[in-house]
């Protein structure tokens, strides 16, 4: 079935608008639902971020001069183009990351949503006009290109993430060196030969395929490429931004969260339960959005915690290819290890286990990488399982007795990326946004879900400070050029010469 959807059984390169056989090593892309090989995808070099980066620098100069309505021309047909392929690209998704059909479908989804989005930012790029101090002088600030950007995109969300960073960097005037994670390069392949079949012109978007200690670290350190924007995990994000400093490069991080629900004794129970599972055990609980908290006031931590398991029962986990399945599977062996390891810390923790904590390896699970959704409860803060991402289809109950209480624990982690409550009085909702210490807060939904016009991102160890998606994207992909324009005929002296 792979092989009449991709028809290729290695990936190429795509520089300078060729595709080009990386020389050396490939690895393979293996299916987490089945253990089969997907494709084998390179393992550059250097040398090859060095080819692209060049590539990128000769064809930006041209890019930028190309008014931005007609940058977003090519973003139009991008976006119409992957709407004609969304189920093509999605069945591809769910072969290469694993996530379930529908969901797959709503990510490529949110490509096309990023690519009509951005291309209306074409038509705005809005930039401010400001008075002069000096008499018939003129002053603006307009958004300017940066250059070369190099992109480093995660596995969880091969296609959405990919474009909230390359779309506003293209409709920005921008040249593009991206390297997309090795275990999910298919998405990537497949926008690039989507690039090239909307116009856009040779070497402005360049995909280098390749491992993070080799391509990535040859980006972060090139001194062609300008701005690095990352999505990955909280380590190589801050050594990215060690090494980024040192240069004083621009870097914008998208890392961690420890997403928590609050459920008020007011709250909707039968709704709360929904949005609990859906944030929890979507894509597996590999969505740096994904919840992995639960914290539930005293009064109605029974009564949750008697639905929650019920409907547990209920998920069927499988391969995503299936329209009944609801959880797929952990992208990898590592992955696996690391949830597996949670199960013993949060043992002896003396957490109170209540459903999953295992590998499926049963029957037709047998050859993929599956784990059980997971309940803990009576979680205290401290533990570690309460504090630390574990990227997986885990939740931890942690029982508080008010709603100041619960704000505490929401913010006591270092992550600060999205948080949720549930609850129908409308004051602790307007409480809530306030005190709630994350980038994103969703009242009466799960931790999940975010909409691409938006900014994404997250406060404290979450990144820093930077947005994806949203208008604000534009802010990491152009600098800020302010432009004075004097029309006095005569030479007049700011701070000097005012009247
Ligand atoms: C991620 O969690 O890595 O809000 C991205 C969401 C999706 C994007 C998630 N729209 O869950």
């Amino acid at each position: 079935m792979v092989e009449t959807l991709l028809q290729v059984k290695k990936l190429a390169n795509y520089i300078g608008g060729e595709w080009i056989e990386a020389k050396g090593e490939t690895t393979p892309v293996i299916n987490p639902a089945t253990g089969e090989t997907v494709v084998e995808v390179p393992l550059s070099d250097a040398s090859s971020v060095d080819d692209a980066v060049k590539a990128a620098k000769k064809a930006q100069k041209e890019w930028a001069l190309v008014p931005a309505p007609m940058r977003a021309e090519v973003l139009y047909r991008v976006g119409s183009i992957m709407k004609e392929r969304k189920e093509r690209l999605s069945q591809l998704l769910t072969m290469e990351n694993g996530k379930v059909i529908e969901e797959a479908r709503g990510e490529v989804q949110e490509g096309i949503d990023m690519a009509f989005y951005m291309a209306g930012e074409g038509r705005r790029m809005f930039g401010q006009t400001t008075p002069a101090e000096l008499k018939d002088k003129f002053a603006m600030s307009v958004r300017a290109p940066i250059g070369v950007v190099g992109l480093i995109t995660p596995w969880n969300f091969p296609i959405a993430i990919a474009t909230w960073k390359s779309f506003p960097a293209i409709v920005a005037g921008n040249g593009v060196v991206w390297k997309p994670a090795t275990e999910t390069p298919i998405m990537a392949f497949e926008l690039a030969k989507i690039f090239e079949e909307a116009g856009l012109p040779k070497g402005v978007v360049n995909v280098v395929f390749g491992s993070g200690s080799a391509v990535g670290n040859a980006m972060v350190n090139h001194d062609g490429i300008r701005v690095i924007s990352f999505t990955g995990s909280n380590d190589t994000g801050r050594k990215i931004a060690a090494q980024c400093g040192q240069q004083l490069k621009k870097v914008s991080l998208e890392m961690g969260g420890k997403n928590a629900v609050i459920v008020m004794d007011d709250a909707d129970l039968t709704l709360a339960v929904e949005g609990i599972l859906w944030s929890a055990f979507g894509t597996s609980g590999q969505r740096c959005t994904a919840c992995s908290r639960v914290i539930v006031h005293e009064k109605v931590k029974d009564e949750l915690e008697n639905r929650l398991l019920e409907e547990m029962k209920k998920l069927s986990i499988g391969n995503g290819l299936d329209e009944s399945i609801k959880v797929g599977p952990i992208i990898n062996k590592a992955g696996i290890d690391k949830i597996k390891k949670y199960m013993e810390i949060g043992k002896e923790e003396g957490a109170e286990l209540l459903a999953g904590g295992y590998v499926m390896d049963d029957g037709e699970h047998k050859q993929g990488n599956y784990f059980a959704p997971t309940l803990f409860s009576n979680v205290k803060p401290d533990m570690r399982i309460a504090y630390e991402e574990i990227f997986g289809p885990v939740v931890s109950l942690i029982p508080v007795k008010s709603f100041e209480e619960a704000v505490e624990v929401n913010n006591s982690v270092e992550y600060g990326l999205s948080s949720s409550i549930f609850t129908s009085d409308v004051n602790q909702v307007f409480k809530a946004q306030r005190d709630l210490d994350t980038g994103i807060v969703y009242v009466n939904a799960g931790t999940t879900g975010a909409e691409i016009h938006l900014p994404f991102g997250g406060t404290k160890g979450t990144g820093n400070g930077h947005r994806d998606s949203g208008v604000q994207a534009l802010d990491v992909f152009t600098e800020w050029k302010a432009v004075y324009v004097d029309y006095s005929g005569k030479l007049q002296r700011a701070q000097i010469d005012v009247e």
